[in-house]
Order: C-alpha cells, then sequence, then structure tokens
C-alpha cells in the first residue's frame, strides 16, 4: 500500500549502504554547509547522463560587470529593463558570480546561450541578446567580457587569460562542464543591408548580397514546412543560410568551433539541425569527436518526436543525440495543462523509446528560450514541482531552464517570446524547488538506475505515475500524483523487502 499526499510525489531509491547512508548526508546537511557534502559527487570523469544542466540566457542572468553593458552600439542597450528586445547588461563575470549559487543547486552542466561575436544593430527592433545572429564565429560577444579586452579567440590562444578563460576555469575548478550553443545553419539577418556579412577573426570572408564565393543559399524563405527539401535549404526569418556544399564553409564552421573545445569547453548544444543535411552532421559530429574524444553533443530539431521517422533517423545516425521536445510536449500537457489523459500522455514517449538506439541520452526539458515558462501555462508550485521530480528522474539528462527554481515567470502575453526571458531577480537559496534540485541531482550521481536505467512503467492512471529505473543491481521507485489525495492497491516497487524512505518527502 502506498499513499501520497495530494500533488505530492514520493521517490523512493534504494542503493547500498553507503550510497543510502551519502543520500541521507546530503538530506540532512543544511545549504550552508553542503560544500562538503556535495564534493564527492563531482568527479570529472562521469558519463555525461549523469550531468543535470542548467540552460541560461546570459543576457538576462546576472549583470556582474556594468562597465562592459553599454557596449559599442549604447542603442542597444537597455538600463531600465523594460525594453525586452535590448540587452539588459548580463555578462560572463555575472556567470562566474553566481557558480556557487548554481554548484549548490547540484548544476553539474552550464548551458550558455551562443557567445560568439554577434550583429550590433537592432533587427525589427531587437538586438542580438539571443546570441543567434553570429558575424564572427572566431570572436566572442565584447558585450559578455571586460570592457576593451580581445575578443579574438587567435590573439588570446596563448595567454588564454580573457573572462572566457576564467568561466572555464571556475567552473572545472568546481568539476563543472561548459556546453557551448553553436548554430551552423546561418549567420545573421539583413541589418541595414549586411545580410550575412561574416568574418574570419575580424576579416570579411562572406557576404550574402556579393556572395561571390558561394557561401549561402539563395532560395528565398522556407513557405511549405512540409517540403523537406524547402526546410534544408531555404531561410528562416530572414536569416542567411550557409551553402554546406561549400568547402571552405565547412572548413571555417569546422576549425572555429575547434577552437572554442581547445580553450576547455565540455559539450556542445546545436542549433536548428532539422535545416542541414545529415551528412553535413556525420561529418561534423565525426570531427568533433575526433578532435576532442570525449565531447558530448545534443542538438535541437524543432518538435521532434519519436512518431517522427526523420527526428528519430538524426538521433540514432548523426552522431549526436536530440533535445527531448516530444516528452516536454507531453509533460506540459499533463501538468501544466491539464490534459484530459494526464499521465498517460507522458508515457505513450516512453512506450516508444525503443525506436532510440540511446534514449537515456535524450535531453529532457519542461519549458525552454522558445516557448512560455511552465508556469505561465500553470502557476501552482506543487505542479512545476511534479514536473520537475519527473525529469530529475526519469530516462533523459535533465535541463532546468533558468530561474525555474526561483518561480521566475513573465506571464505578458501569455509568456511567449520575448516574456520567457525576463531578467533573474531572486538567489534564495532554500526555495523548495532549488532544494529539490539539488536533492535529486545527487541521486542521478549516487543511483545508476536513475541516470543511465531501464524505465518500467507500475501503475499508471491520468492522475498517478509510479515507475522502477533499473540498472545492474541499483534501483529506484518513483511516484507521482497531479491529483488529489489517493489510497493505491499494491504496487510492484522492486525494491527490497524491509523499511524504504523517499528520499524526497522523507516519508
Ligand atoms: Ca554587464
Ligand atoms: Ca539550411
Amino acid at each position: 500500500m502506498v499513499q501520497t499526499p495530494p500533488s505530492q510525489f514520493s521517490p523512493d531509491q534504494y542503493k547500498v549502504d553507503s550510497a543510502q547512508e551519502k543520500v541521507d548526508a546530503i538530506i540532512e546537511t543544511p545549504p550552508s554547509e553542503t560544500e562538503i557534502a556535495l564534493e564527492f559527487l563531482y568527479t570529472r570523469d562521469i558519463e555525461f547522463r549523469q550531468e543535470t544542466i542548467y540552460f541560461l540566457v546570459v543576457d538576462r542572468f546576472y549583470d556582474g560587470d556594468p562597465d562592459n553593458s553599454e557596449g559599442a552600439n549604447s542603442e542597444l542597450y537597455d538600463p531600465t529593463r523594460q525594453d525586452w528586445g535590448k540587452y539588459w547588461g548580463g555578462d560572463l563575470q555575472g556567470v562566474i558570480d553566481k557558480l556557487d549559487y548554481l554548484k549548490n543547486m547540484g548544476v553539474t552542466a552550464l548551458w550558455l546561450t551562443p557567445l560568439f561575436e554577434q550583429v550590433e544593430e537592432l533587427f525589427v527592433g531587437n538586438a542580438a541578446l539571443h546570441g543567434y545572429w553570429t558575424k564572427d564565429f572566431k570572436r566572442i560577444n565584447p558585450r559578455y567580457i571586460a570592457d576593451g579586452e580581445n575578443p579574438s579567440l587567435n590573439a588570446t590562444q596563448e595567454e588564454k587569460n580573457t573572462t572566457f578563460d576564467r568561466l572555464i576555469t571556475e567552473l572545472h575548478k568546481r568539476n563543472m562542464k561548459l556546453v557551448l550553443d553553436i548554430v551552423c545553419n546561418h549567420s545573421t539577418p539583413d541589418t541595414s543591408g549586411s545580410k550575412g556579412e561574416l568574418y574570419d577573426d575580424g576579416v570579411k570572408i562572406a557576404d550574402f548580397n556579393d556572395d561571390v564565393n558561394h557561401w549561402y543559399h539563395h532560395y528565398g524563405e522556407v513557405e511549405n514546412w512540409e517540403d523537406d527539401w524547402q526546410v534544408q535549404n531555404c531561410e528562416l526569418s530572414g536569416l542567411a543560410t550557409f551553402n554546406e556544399n561549400n568547402t571552405e564553409y565547412r572548413e571555417y564552421i569546422k576549425s572555429a568551433i575547434k577552437q572554442w573545445l581547445d580553450r576547455g569547453v565540455d559539450a556542445l548544444r546545436v542549433d536548428t539541425v532539422k535545416h542541414m543535411p545529415i551528412w553535413f552532421w556525420q561529418e561534423f559530429t565525426g570531427d568533433m569527436s575526433n578532435h576532442k574524444p570525449d565531447i558530448f553533443i545534443f542538438g535541437e530539431w524543432i518538435y521532434s518526436n519519436p512518431t517522427d521517422d526523420r527526428s528519430v533517423e538524426f538521433v540514432n545516425h548523426s552522431g549526436m543525440t536530440l533535445l527531448d521536445f516530444g516528452l516536454c510536449v507531453a509533460i506540459r500537457a499533463a501538468l501544466a495543462q491539464g490534459s484530459e489523459n494526464g499521465f498517460q500522455t507522458i508515457q505513450y514517449i516512453f512506450d516508444q523509446d525503443h525506436r532510440y538506439n540511446g534514449a537515456t541520452e535524450l535531453v529532457t526539458f519542461i519549458d525552454n528560450h522558445d516557448m512560455s515558462r511552465f508556469q505561465s501555462l500553470n502557476p501552482d508550485p506543487a505542479m512545476l514541482k511534479v514536473a520537475i521530480a519527473l525529469i530529475m528522474t526519469c530516462r533523459g539528462i535533465p535541463c532546468i531552464y533558468y530561474g525555474t527554481e526561483q518561480y521566475l515567470h513573465d506571464d505578458t502575453d501569455g509568456g511567449n517570446d520575448p516574456y520567457n526571458r525576463p531578467m533573474m531577480e531572486n538567489w534564495d537559496t532554500d526555495s523548495e524547488i532549488y532544494r529539490c534540485i539539488r536533492l535529486l541531482s545527487g541521486l542521478r550521481r549516487l543511483n545508476p538506475a536513475v541516470s543511465m536505467g531501464s524505465h518500467w512503467q507500475k501503475y499508471l492512471t491520468p492522475d498517478i505515475y509510479c515507475y522502477v529505473r533499473r540498472y545492474r543491481d541499483s534501483v529506484s521507485f518513483v511516484a507521482l500524483n497531479r491529483g488529489g489525495e489517493v489510497t493505491l492497491p499494491e504496487v510492484e516497487t522492486e525494491l527490497p523487502d524491509g523499511e524504504h524512505t523517499c528520499v524526497v518527502t522523507r516519508n
């Protein structure tokens, strides 16, 4: 008999004695003393599946260096933080300043929005604060580093004394990893006639409007999204789209990314993978893996789904895994939008895990910078906690969107872009979600069943979901409830006989 209180969840887990004691130590150690308690969880050489990723928009996280905020063009910066299309001042020093806050939450890998030098002009009222309008892949966005610092990776390669290098050093000192967000599909939109002006460490090498060396495709905007040829070759929102058949382009983009890997980047998140042919990605991932054998790579295939043959083929044959949009949509339907089928919608996704060669490598999430935040759909903190507990304990590598732990959301226009990117305001290390992530991140490292195990449904109704994860001799049992108080019939937990205490609820 298992009883679950309203809107609560009770993951239970079993591990041999020493690990159980470590879990108890994490739970019972107050936040002020967690440095010691967490230390043993951070070893450098772990499977990437054991990570807990945190994704942040650099400009909206923390302004650690007010001197760089105006930038080269002060028109792009709004110090009052009222204009959502402009920079608000966040930078890499701000990330460094908050690393202890993140580590103490159990974050082990940090995914930052792209750091490349961007177009320094407004396009339809928007600055490139998201980082997806790159003009030079071999330079860092000067807005993120100290005023006057050299943005060239070439020029600073020997000394390695930039703010970026300090970020890498501080991350690795804490045994945390850096995920670099990259774009290979496109460069920039048309700002003052400069569409697709591209630079190689400050030297102009391509121009969409004078494309003598065929660096770009010139087929206009995607009009029919069902047409695969258009999706791969045409433009998205007027962004100059690279011609991957050009070997000079391929050499440029690969040499640029390798420079970043040489500075200590640990993993790559790749934008818009659906918009380039799989042969390009196979060459790219092969080359990156040769250059850095332990590199972990995951891509964004918008609304990838296990029922979509092409996104499944991509996961199995491209050399990288994907962000799990199918699961994200199901979780939002079940837990934020109150869908009638509830947890059955989620189980439907897990039922198709066999289609992937490695479902435990998929990167799981409940919201991101391109969709409304979970709490803009449903402000109930109890539902957020269930959703977080799910992605922290089900198969896949969880990725937390910045501010989730502080219940950050702005519901203007339904919380859609750009209102899903508010400035971080609170840094409360006692918030319930913060503590929950910390606890379950520890569990992911202690119990391989949680990070790498198979997933077995044990009890399922629209409101209740119980599952077991198993990896060799390790087991975890999770029970989630999105409804009211309920008494369950006997559920097989696969735990050894005896008393067990829930890691989260302590019941
Ligand atoms: Ca700043
Ligand atoms: Ca393309």
